[in-house]
């Protein structure tokens, strides 16, 4: 048994071990039967917020389940924790931060406290800022070197400062003003950059340079080739730099080097992580396409859920729900992932943006103090957009020996009213969840292929490949449509919990040491491929690597 994920500890021991053997009795009973045992399930373990509908019957739960989950919650003290964060305590120890991406979406504007200042004015200026600059650039009153108005926004950024917005201005394309379009560049490799200038003229393209640090290698990469583009295709006089690109950062002085007016850069603040800043300037691209009013929606919906994590009793707040159903599979039923499956092609990205989100925020091996623990922690989140998927992956979750939970999420209305494309991507999105809870037993099997006229020799051969075991559980997420506060609550749901899950395992979820070595490692073998001399520095595979590029 694994020892509890606290160091303090002798009732969170007992919760655990409890859960433990609830687990164990749980696991000889099928959904299907707990289905079949209770005709109010979907009334019972099911939960609306706003306009969003939280379906989590068809997980392996009873009310003792989530009783027992609520106690180790409790145990694990997570509702100080909820007001430590939400209050600017530096609870990202490792790199002695507040953790505030709730203060940027505080529609409420009550005051939020940072070594005694508060944080709200800051924010509320950078949204003016926002506000106005978004407004001349959308009217036309923002013109390019030449004079004319600009047409495509070019975000460069990576990471936070790229999946971010990309998934949000991806997912709320049908808001977009006509003749203005967002394109993301983050890869280091030349390929994305160069695709994209391909598509825009320098004189109606403005770059946004999003990176906290202005330092990223790749993202300096790319803005670097940009600017170059810039002088090449263009007059080529320096100073019209200012007219094409902007800055979102907490570095003024690098942005200033590169060219860029101080009055075009947008702040943010070191209590804001990387993958948690949409909410700051970083969602400038998606604020410039969509307009300041829809980004404000998208705010005012995740500040809604950040009220309703902080207020709601842990038996209807569904981040706490949804986090402790997280811990009851990694934990108890040895599930190593989860897949995200949203039923709506705008949707699109969220599988990648939910993939950093989670795993370099609970992808952590030590306590917050350090100690190595010996429990699994976060899972490999994984997904694409149904029904896509369906065609593709989904027969290892029917069939396959993984566990994989998974998340479906489906927006009632369309933006896209086509024939009957909406039905039967809703349809398939319900059945899909049916099906992995109650599968096909033998019998069944057996009679339809009867019925198909198949002799019993047939029968026999084919029947345990067409048997699906079921008892896979699911959580479906249904919103009434896809719009920025609803988008801003979706979000939110799923920040909130990643929150509750590192909480339980008593981990920082808003560092991410793991990123380092790799950069580190990429410096010395930059230097070594620019060398005349073969590289001898490393292992033989290493250099054998580096030295084989070389030839
Ligand atoms: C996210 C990480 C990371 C970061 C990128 C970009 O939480 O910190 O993904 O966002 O490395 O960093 P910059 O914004 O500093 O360029």
């Amino acid at each position: 048994m694994p020892t509890t994920p606290q160091s303090n500890p002798e009732k969170l021991e007992t919760s655990w071990r409890a859960l433990q053997e609830h687990a164990n009795q749980l696991k000889s009973q099928h959904l299907r039967d707990l289905f079949s045992a209770d005709a109010e399930r979907f009334q019972r373990f099911s939960l609306e917020f706003g306009e969003v509908l939280l379906d989590y019957s068809k997980n392996f739960i009873t009310d003792e389940t989530l009783k027992l989950l609520r106690d180790l919650a409790q145990q694990a003290d997570l509702k100080g924790w909820i007001e430590r964060m939400f209050s600017g305590d530096r609870i990202n120890n490792t790199e002695n931060r507040a953790v505030l991406h709730t203060a940027l979406r505080n529609r409420s504007n009550t005051p939020v406290m940072v070594d005694g200042e508060n944080v709200m004015p800051g924010i509320n200026r950078v949204l003016a800022q926002m506000d106005d600059f978004c407004g001349r650039v959308r009217r036309g009153e923002w013109k390019g070197y030449t004079g004319k108005t600009i047409t495509d926004i070019v975000n460069i950024g990576i990471g936070g400062s790229d999946l971010g917005p990309h998934m949000v201005a991806t997912a709320l394309r049908p808001y977009w003003k006509d003749g203005l379009t967002a394109h993301f560049v983050s890869n280091v490799d030349g390929t994305d950059i160069n695709e994209t200038l391909a598509k825009v003229s320098p004189e109606t393209t403005l770059f946004v340079i999003a990176s906290k640090t202005f330092t990223t290698r790749e993202t300096m990469t790319n803005a670097h080739s940009a600017r170059q583009w810039f002088l090449d295709n263009s007059d080529g006089d320096p100073l019209k730099i200012r007219h094409h690109f902007v800055a979102v950062s907490t570095n003024s002085s690098a942005v200033q080097a590169f060219g860029i007016d101080s009055h075009n850069m947008f702040e943010f603040w070191d209590w804001v992580g990387g993958r948690y800043s949409l909410w700051s300037a970083i969602g400038l691209p998606v604020a410039l396409v969509v307009g300041m009013e829809n980004f404000k929606q998208l705010l005012a919906g995740a500040h809604e859920m950040d009220r309703h994590f902080a207020e709601a009793d842990f038996s209807e707040n569904m981040p706490v729900i949804l986090g402790l159903l997280g811990i009851w599979y990694r934990n108890f039923f040895n599930a190593g992932n989860h897949a995200i499956l949203p039923y709506d092609h705008s949707l699109r990205l969220l599988p990648a943006y939910l993939q950093q989100a989670d795993m370099e925020s609970n992808g952590k091996r030590v306590t917050r103090d350090g100690v190595p623990v010996d429990y699994d922690t976060g899972p490999v989140i994984w997904g694409q957009p149904g029904t896509n998927g369906q065609h593709a992956f989904f027969q290892l979750i029917h069939q396959g020996t993984e566990l994989v939970p998974a998340d479906f999420i489906l927006p009632i209305r369309t933006h896209h009213p086509i024939s009957e494309h909406h039905e039967i991507l809703s349809a398939n999105c319900i059945a899909q969840t049916e099906a992995l809870m109650r599968g096909k037993t033998e019998d069944e099997v057996r009679k339809e292929l009867l019925d198909a006229g198949m002799d019993e020799d047939q029968i026999t051969m084919l029947a345990p490949h067409k048997v699906f075991p079921g008892n896979k559980p699911s959580n479906t997420l249904m919103m009434r449509q896809l719009t920025p506060y609803n988008l801003g609550t979706l979000i939110a749901l799923y920040e909130h919990k990643i929150f509750v899950e590192s909480i339980i395992w008593n981990i920082n979820a808003f560092d991410q040491w793991g990123v380092e070595l790799g950069k580190q490692l990429a410096g010395v073998i930059e230097k070594e491929l620019d060398s005349a001399k073969p590289c001898t520095s490393h292992d033989s595979s290493t250099n054998g690597l580096v030295n084989y590029l070389k030839k």
